[in-house]
């Protein structure tokens, strides 16, 4: 049986830990609110996305931003840092490509998202950048991203929720040998022949080289993505 005294004594812990959090919370909301303009209101939005495929989705790349900005585009050609992550996961040039960038609000990185599974991050933002773009690599692939442009935030009101399921992109910019010499979960980094293409919409896993439809591929959507309004 609990004595009195470990019950006291445990919700005394958990009422300072309670404590904390609010005032950690207070914090990051005064924060939020030192970056927004007079007039401009703040907003949460828990981003989730959902693999769909049979191999990881390397660790996102996101902005929110105005209209001006495009962090990619169908039927374009990709930039070199969307092109890096297509080709290999990296995130680093295609962070530096919108971060601080005229139009952005903020610029980040997401966690990875393995196989059937789900991932999630937050992004507190104000009425002036509410368009999201995010982009994360198809490991199993030469240059296939799971990415939405220009996504519409669901801001009406606090709770409010989008749900779209995303077809996989071709960055066009690494030709689909499907090689194991090519497609870093095969082991092979850094290295493919160029496409010289533009960035549409992917035809899957061909079979044409190693990269095994029934373990490495996916269906019809590669990625599912939850878009809500917390705050
Ligand atoms: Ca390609
Ligand atoms: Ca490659």
């Amino acid at each position: 049986m609990v004595s009195w005294r470990t019950l006291i004594a445990a919700l005394a812990a958990s009422c300072v830990a309670a404590l904390g959090a609010a005032s950690a919370t207070a914090t990051a909301n005064a924060a939020a609110s030192a970056t927004a303009k007079a007039g401009q209101q703040t907003y949460v939005f828990k981003v989730t996305i959902r693999n769909l495929g049979r191999a990881d989705l390397t660790s996102p790349v996101y902005a929110v931003h105005n209209r001006s900005f495009r962090l990619f585009q169908l039927g374009k050609k990709a930039s070199p840092g969307i092109a890096n992550l297509a080709e290999d996961g990296a995130t680093s040039g295609a962070l530096a490509e919108a971060r601080g960038k005229r139009g952005v609000g903020q610029a980040n990185i997401g966690p990875r998202i393995a196989a059937r599974r789900s991932a999630s991050f937050r992004i507190t933002t104000t009425s002036k950048h509410l368009p999201l773009s995010w982009a994360a690599m198809q490991i199993c692939t030469n240059d296939v991203m799971a990415a939405q442009s220009n996504a519409k935030l669901p801001a009406s009101k606090v709770g409010a929720r989008r749900i779209v399921r995303i077809r996989a992109l071709d960055a066009g910019s690494e030709q689909n040998t499907e090689s194991r010499a090519h497609v870093p979960c095969l082991g092979a980094h850094n290295v493919g022949p160029n496409e010289n293409g533009v960035i549409k919409r992917s035809k899957g896993v061909q079979g044409r080289g190693d990269v095994v439809n029934a373990n490495q591929s996916w269906g019809k959507f590669l990625a599912r993505v939850t878009l809500k309004r917390i705050s």
